[in-house]
Formats: C-alpha cells, sequence, structure tokens
C-alpha cells in the first residue's frame, strides 16, 4: 500500500483553507448542492489528488467545451465506471512508483459519481473496488435523487412517491413512484468487508462534510462517501434554499450522518442528537413542502412518508442503517403495500 496524505481535521469554517480547486469556469445551474460537494471535496483533499468522474451533472456541466473549474488533473469516465476507474488509476500509481517512475508520493485518487451512475449502473464497479484492500482510493457518490443531467429520471435513489420525468403524478395513479429509496452507503459498508471507512454526508454541515473528505484520504483505501445533495433544478425549489433543503433532511430524520470508521459506527451532529433523544425529529411534511416534486402529495402521502421514517428511526436495529427489526421487535409496515 502506498503512503497517504496526513491531512489535519478542519476545526471550523475560520480553518478551512483559502485555495479552491474547483473554481469558475463550470455551467451548473444556480445552488446546485452537487457543485458545492465538489468544491468542499477537493478543497478538502488540496492539490495532490487527481479526480475522476463518471457521466451527470457533475461530468457535463464541469467540462464544457475549451473551459473546466477542475484546477487538479481529472478524467471523466463511463457512467458506471467510477469504481473501475479508480481500481485502474491508484493500480496505476502504485506500479509506477514501485517501479520507481515517478516519485513515491501520496497522492489522493478521488472517484465521483451521481446516484444513477453509482447506486444503479455503477454498483458492480464500486462493489469491485471496495473489495480490494491494497489501494488507496475514496469513491464519492453525491446523491441529487434523479439522473438529473438527462432531465430528471427516477433513479434508484430517488424518493418514494416524487414527480420526476418518468413519474409524473397521473389522475389514475397519483403515485408513480411506488420504490423506496436505495440504502447506499450500509450496503458498501455491510456488504465489503475490506472497506475502512463508509460516510454520509451533506454540504449543508461542510466542515463536517470536509473532514469525513479527510479521514477517508487520510485511512487510505478503499473508501466510501455518499453525499445527499438538493436539486433546485429537479427537486423544484428557488436556488436560494438549497442549504435548508438539506438542513431539513436531516432536522426530520429523512437523511441520516453518520461515519463508520474501521467497522465502528458514529452517528454526527443533529442525527447524533436525535438518536440520544436530545432533540426532536421534525415532521417530515417541513422538508417535504418545500418542494414541488412532492407537491400532488395528499394528506395520506405524507402520513404515509412519515410512518416510513418514523419506522427506520424507531424500530430498525440501527436507525436509518440496519432494516431489520431488532429481536423481539416487528417491521410493522411488513411487506410494502403497492397504492
Ligand atoms: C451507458 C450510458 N447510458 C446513458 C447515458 C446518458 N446519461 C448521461 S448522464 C446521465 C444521468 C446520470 O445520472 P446520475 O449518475 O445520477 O448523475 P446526475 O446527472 O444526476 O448528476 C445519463 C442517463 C450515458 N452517458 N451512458
Ligand atoms: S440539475 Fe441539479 S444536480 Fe444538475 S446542475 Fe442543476 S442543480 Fe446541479
Ligand atoms: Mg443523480
Amino acid at each position: 500500500m502506498t503512503t497517504t496524505n496526513v491531512l489535519p481535521m478542519i476545526k471550523g469554517v475560520h480553518d478551512t483553507p483559502l485555495e479552491e480547486y474547483f473554481t469558475s469556469g463550470h455551467r451548473t445551474c444556480q445552488g446546485c448542492e452537487s457543485a458545492l460537494v465538489m468544491k468542499l471535496m477537493v478543497k478538502a483533499a488540496g492539490p495532490r489528488t487527481i479526480v475522476l468522474g463518471s457521466t451527470g451533472c457533475m461530468y457535463v456541466a464541469n467540462t464544457t467545451y475549451y473551459s473546466t473549474p477542475w484546477v487538479v488533473p481529472w478524467m471523466h469516465t463511463q457512467l458506471g465506471s467510477s469504481g473501475s476507474a479508480a481500481t485502474g488509476t491508484a493500480a496505476g500509481l502504485k506500479a509506477l512508483m514501485s517501479k520507481g517512475k515517478i516519485k513515491e508520493e501520496p497522492i489522493n485518487v478521488i472517484a465521483f459519481c451521481g446516484d444513477g451512475g453509482g447506486a444503479d449502473m455503477g454498483l458492480s464497479a464500486i462493489s469491485g473496488a471496495l473489495s480490494h484492500q491494497g489501494y488507496n482510493l475514496l469513491i464519492l457518490m453525491y446523491d441529487n435523487e434523479s439522473y438529473a443531467n438527462t432531465d430528471i429520471q427516477i433513479s434508484g435513489s430517488s424518493p418514494w412517491g416524487a414527480n420526476t420525468t418518468f413519474t409524473p403524478p397521473g389522475k389514475v395513479h397519483r403515485i408513480m413512484n411506488q420504490r423506496w429509496k436505495k440504502n447506499m452507503a450500509p450496503m458498501m459498508a455491510v456488504g465489503h468487508p475490506g472497506v475502512r471507512y463508509v460516510a454520509t454526508g451533506c454540504a449543508s454541515y461542510a466542515v463536517d462534510m470536509m473532514n469525513k473528505v479527510r479521514k477517508a484520504l487520510n485511512i487510505g483505501g478503499p473508501t466510501f462517501i455518499h453525499t445527499y445533495d438538493p436539486c433546485p433544478k429537479g427537486w423544484d425549489f428557488d436556488p436560494m434554499y438549497s442549504h435548508e433543503v438539506g438542513m431539513l433532511a436531516v432536522e426530520t430524520g429523512i437523511w441520516v450522518q453518520y461515519e463508520i470508521e474501521e467497522g465502528v459506527l458514529t452517528l454526527n451532529g443533529p442525527s447524533r442528537m436525535l438518536a440520544e433523544g436530545r432533540r426532536k425529529r421534525k415532521p417530515v411534511f417541513e422538508f417535504l413542502k418545500r418542494q414541488g416534486r412532492f407537491a400532488h402529495f395528499t394528506d395520506e402521502d405524507v402520513d404515509y412518508f412519515q410512518s416510513r421514517i418514523d419506522e427506520m428511526w424507531e424500530k430498525w436495529w440501527l436507525p436509518g442503517i440496519i432494516p431489520i427489526a431488532k429481536e423481539g421487535g416487528d417491521l410493522t409496515m411488513g411487506p410494502r403495500e403497492v397504492l
């Protein structure tokens, strides 16, 4: 295993590095949180970083002909290939260093993918990358809950009931997306014995997110981070509220913030307070009502959504992480009703 960088934890906003490695030159939408994730990710990683990105908004909108915001070396890879690109790059660097063809030094390898490219199409490649312990690499899945770049089609990560271009509410069937969101980070943590660090993040909690990137890079590899990114275009809200919508997802308990370091789980920030009963979960309606993609919801739909979140916090073995009832408990919702 090649050596890793030793990046100190960022103590607060005033301790954040000033240098930017994702700058102007992109054309993402106003208020795009995925773009903010890119900016924070590479700010935390620093200049000795190679970024690889699969097709999606963060490739297309960041690589307009003759311009790019990336200051560090960056490469595009095919939609389902973030895992393969990460493994190949990390293996290539290792080989070049061990043959003495390039200087032996820690170089961060970060591959990013969207939820479509990661949780759906590239799942096997990511699984492959997380199964190889010899390479230092971080895979970051930025989740805007749709295939956003091709005009907001439903993905396995889209929330129940959301209006997407493939699931518009109709007169006969109001709820067209009947699937509950895939639970990607735990799938990566529980299913891959060799993965050394798995975390969830949200750019609304920027310092926490940057420290998670640094922890992953310090640990080496393989590592995985899943971020939750409000998308004003796909979720249909005013771009000025991106930060607030991200916070509401955490405060309502819909998105759970945690990290699993060498197999040890820690809940972070408001999610920890919710779990310890030091803070009350806000009703999910506070989150849903802010977005046009849920505008067709009836009271019954909101109640159903709330009941699934309540179940997650009250009945799962680990809230947000392991959807199996504790011994003697039950998941009362049982097999899901198809409405
Ligand atoms: C193999 C393949 N199928 C389809 C496409 C078309 N395509 C380009 S970007 C994209 C959406 C990707 O969604 P996601 O990974 O969630 O990233 P986002 O656009 O949401 O940022 C699709 C379907 C493609 N580039 N390659
Ligand atoms: S569609 Fe969403 S993810 Fe894509 S650039 Fe716009 S805000 Fe960002
Ligand atoms: Mg997406």
